[in-house]
């Protein structure tokens, strides 16, 4: 009796602080619109949390299930957090005992990806880990990683296709960068994984029959359904090996930041609606490359350097040199993080299924802009699986500044 009285006081009603609003949101618009892409609007409704533990707070999966509770067409989509979740919290633990001489985890593993970058021995670690956590949720058809050559479909290869129970449940694609920014990892610095969730094509029907090659077809038309535009995500997740293991998410209404208990073994819900300041004066480039940079970038960077920007503040330079951390301080302080395009890398460095287009829905959710200078980068209808783009995002008032500069360029 004693435990259970003590577990009630524990537990307080909570105000207005994690009290969410249920409405239907509506995507922000940018300058540079292209009418031919038809974008889908998100009605998620998102739970309001009148009851809250102080001592768990809102968990990761009271969230997930309490989104399925009030949307049921998401269960599906929340089963598969549920992986994502398990993972997170596993990379997080690998990396954060890489540095210990018995994981033998650093360093690089031999190999070399499509990309032509040698591949660490966390990145198959990460990519490994994250493809059995979505697999085993069953609810995936498809996905593509940066570490695969080519998309893969989620069924093991030594099972048939006709043992296999084909229903509603593959009904996602999957798009992610299991551990961006692994250069930093032997110097135990920031790191992350990207997740972008795509719906799965409807007229991607798989005939249960089929076995091996005589599926061919059919296959490679699925596994085109990972080449959408971010316009049609349905949620993006990002998690940061930091100084604290962030999850961050959104379901297109808002964006849901969580940090991991490690007491609990929990995301807990630490910032129910982040946005992004409207202004800044911190700027996050490879200045390295400045030289190479298109004029108009140059020009506006040059601007915020000396203070003679539009906002005429004298911007500051951060740069991890790993995206998702970069991204993570710009939604938090504010400021403009990119990778443009030079002359050398004319479509810049990052890669826009499972970079660029996660982490842009990601920003515009909380508020600010992703462009390449000349288009809004979720509106980019992706050709190849490890297409790059030139990407630059953040507070909405310095993303104009820089379209506007392209703009006249272009005029
Ligand atoms: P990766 O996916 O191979 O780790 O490369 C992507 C990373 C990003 O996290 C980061 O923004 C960028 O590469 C840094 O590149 P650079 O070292 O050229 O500044
Ligand atoms: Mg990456």
């Amino acid at each position: 009796m004693r435990i259970s009285f003590a577990a009630v006081t524990l537990c307080s009603l909570y105000g207005n602080s994690l009290a969410f609003t249920r409405s239907t949101f509506h995507r922000p618009t940018t300058v540079a619109l292209s009418a031919t892409i038809e974008e889908k609007v998100a009605k998620t409704r998102v739970p309001v949390f009148d009851e809250v533990c102080d001592t768990t707070g809102v968990t990761l999966k009271r969230f997930m299930s309490e989104v399925a509770m009030l949307n049921p067409e998401l269960k599906e989509l929340t089963v598969l957090f549920g992986g994502v979740d398990t993972a997170c919290k596993a990379l997080s633990n690998l990396v954060k005992r890489s540095q210990l001489p018995s994981s033998e985890t650093l360093g690089y593993e031999g190999n070399v990806n499509i990309q032509g970058e040698d591949q660490k021995k966390l990145d198959v670690i990460a990519n490994d880990v994250l493809k059995r956590a979505l697999r085993f949720t069953g609810r995936l058809g498809v996905l593509a990683s940066e570490e695969e050559d080519t998309p893969v479909d989620v069924m093991p290869d030594n099972v048939k296709r006709n043992e296999i129970v084909i229903d509603e449940s593959e009904k996602y694609v999957a798009v992610f960068d299991p551990l961006d920014g692994s250069s930093n990892i032997d110097a135990g610095c920031p790191t992350g994984t990207i997740i972008g969730i795509y719906e799965h094509d409807e007229n991607c029907v798989i005939d249960e029959d089929c076995i091996g090659d005589e599926c061919t077809e059919q296959e490679a038309a699925c596994l085109a359904n990972t080449l959408q535009p971010g316009t049609n995500l349905v949620a993006a997740a990002y998690c940061l090996y930091s100084s604290s293991t962030f999850f961050a998410l959104t379901l297109g209404n808002g964006v849901y930041m969580f940090t991991l208990d490690d007491q609990i073994g929990e995301f807990v819900l630490s910032n129910p609606d982040v946005k992004i300041p409207e202004s800044s004066s911190i700027m996050s480039f490879n200045s390295a490359n400045y030289d190479d940079w298109d004029q108009p970038l140059k020009d506006v960077v040059k601007g915020w350097e000396n203070g003679t920007g539009k906002s005429k503040t004298a911007f500051s330079s951060r740069y991890i040199g790993a995206m998702v951390g970069d991204v993570h301080r710009t939604l938090l302080y504010g400021g403009v993080f990119g990778y443009p395009s030079d002359k050398k890398s004319p479509n810049g460095k990052l890669r826009l299924l499972y970079e660029g287009a996660p982490m842009s829905f990601i920003m515009e959710q909380a508020g600010g802009l992703a462009t390449t200078g000349t288009q809004r980068v979720m509106e980019i209808m992706p050709e190849i699986v490890h297409q790059r783009v030139p990407m630059m995002m953040g507070s909405k008032n310095d993303i104009e500044e820089i379209i506007e500069a392209y703009a006249d360029w272009k005029q």
